[in-house]
């Protein structure tokens, strides 16, 4: 965290103090330094980065984007079935984790109907699929078996994506076909005893050799998925680097190859878990592991881009897998409140469960609404989704565990039982916020990130502010849209987008995302580089961002919905509008709770009591019976 904090280097001291424009807002910018360091800003086309400036881009979420052709669609629904079959008919997540292992028998399976190369070009062997797809097909994994999809997707989804994303054409011939018909399975080794979160600062080690031909591997991994049974692993190590420019030798990761048979790979025993047991979790040796110079993936010193990279890439198929678990939970919900008898009627008649069963529903579509929302604008090329990718993995790892638990409670007694398969989905469902970036890290990343960009922005504008000859366009442009909003006339408008039906709560999103631009700048004018340290601040705008970002993907896809006059419409409809009734007073609360002085005493008070608990090394309280 400390290394993500003073990264932020357009937060970095810059002891000016510019006033400028706009009698309302002359703003004092301290502290603020950009990293925009041409007099053109830097646009990004993501629809989320963009709100940090208060900014609605529409291309990537209105109308709902729709990527499949008619061949694509066919092949992926061709591929359903037999998926499917495979869960109901080979596979028992039960009996997996009853035994914490996959029998080779059911691998077998999955081997043969190409699970484990669903994105390798066929060239390679693969199934050749897109995103999209390849979520379909995650639902599925996510409906059924959790430690299936954890064994697919640690080979996959992260453990190869590299060599797909940043491989040579050699790296490529030489792996892909292996990896995807030979049943040889990938990891990827990041994580380390003392490097989890702070991916940067790990301590395995690479050092060239004298001739330049191979790299030297020493060091040690932990919680490998797939790290006992991988024979080909991206392993993420320091390397010295020398910089062209100064001479100066710098440690850099760099991202590499590793093949088990280099010699001096081993691996510990699987880790006993909580949840998805099945899968295969070790920790990793390497011991002067001997690694061909051609094994460097991505160019040396680049590693930390590499994996966060691969990482990005593969968040969204997190979003679709858990959008199917909790399909599934739903299903077993629904199929006992409609059974389940007790005051003398079915209990689906009850409020108490009517109200869990609809906000199961609702979240399950918003995140089924992002996942797919991510998978296609990468399916048309995207490149700049990571606040999104990282956002709906955040939504989804929570939602599915809201479901699940609400699943369990509606069921009862019956629920915490383990032939209700409940208790299995939620240890397997633990993990989801912790794996693949803390839902914590990532909150402060989508914060920090796209604070960054408003930055740059303002920086811009200032320079732009202080030769308004030059700049006539951007300078009326901007101060046509302050006025605007600071006589309550929103500049963002919804309604040429979204269904008539939707056009109250398109407002209401409208209105977050102007006060979400206005709060960002208020952060950046209050705090300066400080932002960075206030994470109780940056939490409560990233949940915002969170909110606004469900709002928009529904909003999009129920007007889709009515506009192919879909038979759910009406169903999708209401869901929205509780969506966005709920997100909206959130989001609305979050924001003024990054200024107002009772949520900022609070925060302060709350830091005492956190302070005082860790000081004493717990419960810091006098027990009633002893004074
Ligand atoms: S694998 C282990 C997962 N581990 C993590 O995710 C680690 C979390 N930590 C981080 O992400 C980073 O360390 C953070 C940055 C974010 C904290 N995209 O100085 P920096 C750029 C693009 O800020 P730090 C596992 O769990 C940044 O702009 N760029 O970095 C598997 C800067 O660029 P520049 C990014 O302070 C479980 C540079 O990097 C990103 O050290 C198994 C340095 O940044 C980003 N995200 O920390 C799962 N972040 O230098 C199985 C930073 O140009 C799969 N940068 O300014 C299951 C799948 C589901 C099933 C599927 C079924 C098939």
């Amino acid at each position: 965290m400390i290394r993500l904090i003073r990264s932020y280097k357009f937060l970095r001291l810059r002891k000016t103090s510019v006033q400028y424009f706009s009698a309302r807002t002359n703003m004092d910018l301290k502290d603020i330094k950009s990293d925009t360091k041409s007099s053109q800003l830097k646009n990004s086309s993501s629809f989320m980065m963009n709100i940090f400036r208060g900014k609605m881009l529409s291309a990537e979420v209105f109308p709902y984007p729709d990527v499949l052709v008619a061949d694509e669609k066919e092949l992926i629904l061709s591929l359903v079935d037999p998926f499917e079959k495979f869960f109901t008919e080979i596979n028992s997540a039960s009996r997996n984790d009853e035994n914490s292992s996959i029998d080779g028998t059911v691998l077998n399976k999955l081997w043969e109907l190409g699970a484990f190369g669903i994105q390798v070009p066929e060239k390679y062997g693969g199934l050749g699929l897109g995103n999209t797809q390849y979520g379909r097909l995650c639902e599925i994994l996510g409906a059924n078996d959790l430690s299936v999809g954890i064994t697919l997707g640690a080979h996959q989804s992260i453990g190869f994506k590299g060599i797909l994303l940043f491989g040579t054409q050699q790296q490529k011939e030489k792996y892909l076909s292996k990896l995807t018909t030979e049943k040889v399975y990938a990891a990827f080794a990041l994580t380390e005893p003392s490097s989890g979160s702070d991916a940067g600062s790990i301590r395995t080690r690479a050092v060239k050799s004298d001739d330049g031909n191979y790299f030297i591997l020493n060091g040690s991994k932990i919680w490998i998925s797939n790290g006992g049974v991988a024979d080909v692993m991206t392993v993420f190590a320091q390397t010295e680097q020398v910089d062209l420019a100064t001479g100066e030798k710098k440690d850099r990761v760099t991202a590499f190859i590793v093949e088990r048979s280099f010699g001096g790979v081993t691996n510990g025993p699987p880790e006993k878990k909580m949840g998805i047991k099945a899968s295969n979790t070790t920790e990793v040796y390497f011991d002067n592991v001997k690694v061909p110079i051609d094994n460097v993936l991505g160019g040396e010193g680049n590693g930390f881009k590499v994996a966060m990279t691969i990482l990005n890439n593969g968040r969204f198929g997190m979003g679709a897998t858990l959008a199917g678990t909790m399909k599934f939970c739903i299903q077993k919900a629904v199929e006992h409140a409609n059974n389940r008898v007790q005051f003398g009627k079915k209990i689906k008649e009850y409020g108490c469960i009517q109200e869990k069963i609809s906000q199961m529903n609702i979240l399950q579509y918003a995140t089924e609404s992002m996942a797919y929302t991510i998978s296609q604008n990468m399916d048309k090329g995207s490149k700049e989704y990571h606040l999104e990718a990282a956002i709906s993995k955040i939504f989804a790892s929570e939602s599915a565990w809201y479901v699940c638990d609400e699943a369990i409670q509606i069921l009862g007694g019956m629920g915490y039982m383990k032939e209700a398969e409940l208790e299995r989905v939620l240890r397997d469902l633990r993990i989801f916020r912790i794996f693949e970036g803390t839902n914590d890290i990532l909150r402060l990343f989508v914060a920090l990130t796209g604070i960054q960009y408003a930055a740059s922005n303002l920086k811009f504008l200032q320079r732009a502010f202080k030769n308004p000859a030059n700049n006539f366009g951007i300078v009326s442009t901007e101060i046509s849209r302050r006025v605007s909003t600071s006589i309550g006339l929103g500049t963002i408008d919804f309604n040429p987008h979204i269904a008539p039906e939707l056009q109250n709560y398109g407002k209401k999103a409208a209105n977050c995302i102007e006060l979400f631009g206005k709060s960002v700048e208020r952060l950046l004018v209050r705090y300066g580089k400080n932002i960075i340290n206030e994470q109780y601040i940056l939490k409560r705008l990233s949940n915002a961002a969170i909110d606004i970002y469900s709002m928009v993907v529904t909003l999009s896809r129920a007007s889709r919905a009515i506009k192919l006059n879909l038979p759910t419409a009406q169903h999708e409809l209401n869901m929205t509008k509780v969506l966005c009734i709920q997100a909206s007073n959130r989001c609305m609360d979050n924001l003024r709770n990054t200024s107002a002085e009772s949520e900022l005493e609070m925060i302060d008070v709350m830091e005492e009591i956190a302070r005082e608990v860790c000081n004493k090394g717990g419960v810091n309280t006098t027990h009633v019976i002893t004074n």
